[in-house]
């Protein structure tokens, strides 16, 4: 390892984060199995004030009735949390906890947390209420997306919130959002490298939405036993992410998982430069407010696709109509018409062997490129690619007018339609160098610095506009319309000729 080097990432990609073995210390873990406490945070006997806990029965510490109730809470399916707040016994000093309790490795889990200055169900609720019908107003993603960011700061205290979003599942993401004290940096616009948040990382958050890290300097209270921490509340926080939190000055931070169909689509971040224990009360209001932005999102996003779904099959039906009027054609449909129902720069049609291409013509050369590297789909099956030098490297640097292709094949005999895109460039302003988000220094290695402060600008390359779930859906349509206009021509040849 030399200085300036670069770090061997794939420590953060085997790091099991939800084996770390420890809490946050501003809470206790006692796990209990057949009524017997069998695991313990190394702070719980000081924090409980009970001793001698580990192997004790767990009426000790919580009497029979409120362990009852918890049993009940935890959902043996899900492994998701539920919270109570508890009363221990006169023995343990009658104390008041919020207790979140949930099942794993086959025990019953409870992380105790000091219990804050209970707020009542109407100071809660009424935010949250107020705060949900100004998120249903929002008519775009970034609206609702800006509507949440400031919502979540004002119910935490956070310094900084920023909604991020994923460009693709794994990938790298983009500050879509943010609401942010005057005196920090903005963030706006910026965006962070894929290896920021590793995939174990968001395969966690897609199981459980919300992580609370309350003092990136804290101490962690050790388990007397390994305990699978999935689903932990109070789950002690990878070497690397704490480091990568002081690096850009923060003290505390939280995010929410943002879910589209089960998959981690983005996070809501927030940051604080104070240690913040958010009691399980506000917890639970930002975990409400993740579930209900996802939801809206989710809303938002069927509503677009319906309505472009809805454009392209008008466009269909009218190119059908004015087919049928005309006189039979090896190529029944008008080129320029197809170009319309997909975006794109232009049309490749190869019917009975010829080819025609509409639209802004690539050149001949590469046409004949793009045809011979293609791999063959079947029949009314689709290839699609945004970036066609990378996925076909034969084809890298041929010409900016083909970046991305979507072909489909219509018939058997080689009748193929592949709608192009040219190179769409795109600038993105880095929070760091993407391409070295992490550097070895003097003291070991070194998150380089993120934030505007540090931005560099790249220009994505080779890359087209990406094809959409509608766009695929229309081509198949489209396929379809061709061959069955094929074959009631060809009845039609055919009764002509009887
Ligand atoms: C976790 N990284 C995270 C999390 C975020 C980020 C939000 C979730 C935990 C949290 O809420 O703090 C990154 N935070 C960001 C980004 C923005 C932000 C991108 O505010 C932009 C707005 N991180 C690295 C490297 C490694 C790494 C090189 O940069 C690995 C060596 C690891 N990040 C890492 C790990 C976690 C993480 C392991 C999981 C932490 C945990 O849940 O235990």
């Amino acid at each position: 390892r030399e200085l300036g080097g670069t770090f061997d990432l794939t420590a953060c990609v085997q790091e099991p984060i939800h084996l770390l073995g420890g809490v946050q210390s501003y809470g206790a873990l006692i796990a209990i199995r057949a009524g017997t406490i069998t695991v313990t945070s190394e702070n719980a006997e000081q924090m409980l004030g009970v001793a001698g806990l580990s192997g004790a029965p767990a009426t000790r510490l919580v009497d029979a009735a409120q362990l009852a109730a918890l049993e009940g809470l935890a959902d043996a399916d899900t492994g998701q949390t539920a919270m109570m707040p508890v009363t221990t016994t006169p023995e343990a000093g009658a104390e008041r906890f919020d207790v979140t309790v949930h099942r794993s490795d086959g025990m019953l889990v409870l992380e105790f947390e000091p219990a804050g200055a209970a707020r009542d169900f109407p100071a809660i609720y009424t935010p949250i209420r107020q705060a949900l019908m100004r998120l249903q107003m929002a008519g775009t993603v970034v609206e609702a997306c800006r509507a949440a960011v400031r919502e979540v700061r004002a119910i935490t205290g956070y310094d900084r919130v920023v909604a991020y979003r994923f460009e693709s599942l794994d990938g790298p993401g983009e500050v879509i959002a943010e609401d942010v004290t005057g005196d920090w940096e903005p963030w706006l616009g910026l965006w962070f490298p894929a290896t920021d948040i590793p995939p174990q990382a968001r395969r966690l958050y897609e199981r459980n939405w919300i992580r609370v890290i309350a003092d990136v300097d804290d101490a962690t209270a050790r388990l007397s036993d390994p305990l699978d921490l999935s689903m932990s509340v109070l789950r002690t926080v990878s070497p690397f992410h704490l480091e990568y939190l002081r690096n850009i000055g923060v003290r505390s931070s939280m995010s929410v998982s943002l879910l589209s169909g089960g998959r981690l689509w983005g996070l809501i971040a927030c940051h604080g430069s104070a240690v913040t224990t958010l009691g399980p009360q506000v917890r639970a209001a930002c975990e409400f407010f993740g579930v209900a932005l996802s939801l809206h999102l989710a809303a938002l996003r069927e509503r677009d696709e319906a309505a472009a779904r809805d454009r392209s099959r008008t466009l269909i039906a009218r190119l059908l109509e004015n087919a049928s009027a005309g006189p039979v054609q090896a190529w029944p449909l008008d080129p320029d018409g197809m170009a319309g129902v997909i975006v794109c720069d232009a049309v490749l049609i190869r019917a009975e062997g010829r080819i025609s291409v509409h639209g802004t013509d690539p050149g001949p050369g590469v046409v004949d490129a793009l045809l011979a590297a293609l791999p063959a789909p079947r029949p009314g099956t689709l290839w699609h690619s945004d970036r066609l030098g990378e996925d076909l490297p034969e084809l890298a640097g041929l010409s900016p007018a083909l970046a991305g292709a979507l072909a489909l094949t219509s018939g058997a005999d080689g009748d193929l339609i592949v709608w192009l895109r040219g190179e769409r460039t795109v600038s993105r302003r880095w929070a760091t160098d993407p391409d070295e988000p992490v550097r070895l220094g003097p003291h070991g290695r070194r998150l380089t610095p993120r934030g505007s402060t540090a931005v560099y600008l790249a220009s994505v390359r080779g890359r087209s506009l990406p094809w959409t779930a509608n766009d695929l859906a229309m081509a198949v349509e489209l396929g379809r319309a061709v061959v069955g206009i094929a074959v009631a021509h060809a009845r039609r040849v055919s009764e002509l000729n009887v």
